[in-house]
């Protein structure tokens, strides 16, 4: 037996508004946008939209950087238009979910702004304020602050931002300095503060009363400082002080409370959580945990960097990939659910750094999503992933609009931590901003994301000519069509949903293979990761198997399981008889 929930069964489809389709000729993507692209949507077969922020917002951080929750972006639309994307999307059977930024606001929301305006004002303590300390006795260089040169004081602690430099700014007006986990100007709520989780869960209320299916919770994990802010201690932390920020002290607490407080048992809630176990995503989604459906963890994309974080590079292999994703399959096998993805707004394109964007573009993203769509968890498509898109050609930083990506290169370039032959090459593989350049819906000059006289607000990758909506659906080979029988097979095979994970072969280095079970159904999946031909020899038991080839990214026919040589990328899923 086993517990069924929608958010299991469903394929989540990740839009980023920005950049998905704009309906208004500026340049920047909307919600009437979206909105024309729903039935595009329903055809593919998803479930569920996740929705980046939409809300009003000066945009330092693409919307993660809130102004006000339950505004509409001008930019993106009116509230009526998000209520019109709602309805189209529920006709459709398509639910809802929406991005919920709740370990920080812009400075530009009213109670930032209330707080930063006197010490004495109501929304001081929404906040975290501090006074500095004397540099001495601290490693800590005045010089590395942007304080006025009468000010000789370093912040209350160490930590330092995701966004590269230091996670205190100083405020002038009152001499104190404020916390920012992210930029200076998305300063973090202080969840210590009871009326701060009172208007977030009622903000929360708000959106369900309006009908949203869920929320995807951005950063959670982070929301509870320790006591007295100590320094970070671990000096292998992702950012320093991080080990003391993330999975904090009262996390559990607030994240029960909210549970209890706001979400109903068909809510759907996917926590973004970096630097995390396997036992603390039991904790956050197991049977005694705080509720939450799944998370998102990053383990597998940390593969391809050193200990220095997101800005270094080192080579990754398949084999990792599968012991790491493995390792996450088996640790929330009896409680608890992954979440399944490869990209998304903040990391580069799937196809190019775990697949092969040139000779086996197809046939290495079809692969990848016969691995998505088959392990166990939520499978999430980010937009434009199943056209098979890639990383775009950036040639100098100008290009660039990642406040991220600029931010941690100017970091690193100023601790001498990045070589300056090497910065152009980490930005092409790894800026956030792959992610972002505009859908590619078909060959016209701006692919179809706009259609007005402004240039979109990235640019459109210039393969944008075979890479593209119009070509790929019309093309029943295509990459699109690919993913669309995976996502209706889904719906036909719970043994996809529900069934046991089992790695065989652990210890091959290039080919990922498992079987997926549920009582006499059975799966058997064999992923050739690598762009030449490897020999595939069944494991004993399996050998001889009658069996039918269920998915396939090359034409083949077969009876049964054998012996056999995988052609470059080539994924099969085995129906096993
Ligand atoms: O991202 C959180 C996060 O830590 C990263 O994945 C981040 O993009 C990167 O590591 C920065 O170095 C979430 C959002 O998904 C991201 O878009 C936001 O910028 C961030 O939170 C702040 O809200």
């Amino acid at each position: 037996t086993f517990d069924r929930a929608w958010w299991k069964e469903a394929v989540v489809y990740q839009v980023y508004p920005r950049s998905f389709n704009d309906s208004d000729g500026d340049g920047l993507g909307d919600i009437p946008g979206i909105i024309e692209k729903v039935d595009y949507l329903a055809d593919l077969g998803i479930d569920c939209l996740w929705l980046n922020p939409v809300y009003d917002s000066p945009g330092v951080d693409n919307g993660y950087d809130i102004a006000d929750y339950r505004t509409i972006l001008d930019e993106f639309g009116t509230m009526e238009d998000w209520e019109a994307l709602r309805d189209a999307l529920h006709e459709r059977g398509i639910k809802l979910i929406m991005d919920l930024v709740v370990n920080h606001t812009s400075d530009e929301h009213a109670w930032f702004v209330n707080a930063r305006e006197s010490p004495e004002n109501g929304h001081r303590d929404y906040y975290w304020w501090r006074e500095g300390r004397d540099p001495d006795g601290t490693d800590l260089d005045p010089d590395d602050y942007d304080t006025p040169a009468d000010v000789d004081e370093v912040p209350p602690n160490d930590w330092e931002s995701f966004f590269g430099g230091p996670a205190w700014s100083y405020d002038e007006d009152s001499s104190e300095w404020y916390l920012h986990i992210f930029d200076e100007r998305m300063p973090d709520l202080n969840w210590e503060t009871e009326e701060v989780r009172e208007e977030v869960f009622e903000m929360m209320e708000w959106w369900f009363d309006k009908g949203i299916d869920g929320f995807r919770m951005d950063v959670i994990n982070l929301i509870s400082k320790p006591d007295g802010l100590p320094d970070g201690a671990d000096p292998d932390a992702i950012v320093r002080g991080s080990d003391k920020f993330v999975n904090g002290p009262r996390v559990h607490d607030y994240l029960s409370e909210l549970h209890d407080r706001v979400l109903d048992d068909e809510a759907m809630t996917v926590g973004e959580m970096a630097e995390l176990s396997v036992e603390e995503a039991r904790q956050y989604t197991g049977r005694d945990g705080d509720g939450m459906s799944m998370v998102f963890t990053f383990d597998h994309m940390r593969l391809d960097m050193t200990d220095a974080g997101r800005w270094s590079y080192r080579e990754w292999s398949p084999r990792e990939l599968k012991a790491t994703m493995t390792h996450w399959q088996e640790g929330l096998a009896e409680e608890g659910w992954n979440s399944l993805f490869l990209n998304n707004h903040d990391e580069p394109r799937q196809l190019s750094r775990f697949g092969d964007d040139g000779r086996y573009r197809r046939e290495s993203a079809k692969l990848l999503a016969t691995l998505l769509h088959t392990l166990r968890g939520t499978p999430y498509i980010y937009q434009g992933e199943e056209l098979g898109m890639t990383n775009y050609p950036f040639d100098s930083l100008d290009e660039v609009r990642d406040v991220d990506t600029i931010k941690n290169v100017r970091a690193a370039r100023k601790a001498g931590r990045i070589r300056e032959d090497d910065v152009m090459d980490l930005v092409r593989y790894r800026t956030r901003d792959n992610a972002r350049t505009p859908m590619q819906w078909d060959d016209s000059e701006h692919a179809g994301f706009t259609e007005g006289e402004a240039t979109p607000w990235m640019p459109v990758n210039p393969n944008k000519d075979e890479v593209n909506a119009e070509v790929a659906r019309s093309d029943p080979e295509s990459i699109w069509h690919f993913y669309r029988e995976l996502i209706s097979l889904r719906k036909e095979r719970d043994v996809l949903v529900y069934g046991d994970y089992d790695l065989l072969l652990p210890d091959h280095e290039t080919l990922w293979t498992y079987t997926r079970t549920l009582g006499d159904d059975s799966l058997l999946v064999v992923l050739n990761f690598a762009g030449e031909e490897t020999r595939f020899d069944p494991p004993e038991d399996l050998r001889g198997t009658d069996a039918e080839l269920l998915v396939s990214n090359y034409d083949a026919n077969l009876v049964s399981v054998e012996t056999t040589v995988l052609r470059p990328w080539e994924a099969r899923v085995y129906d096993l008889q």
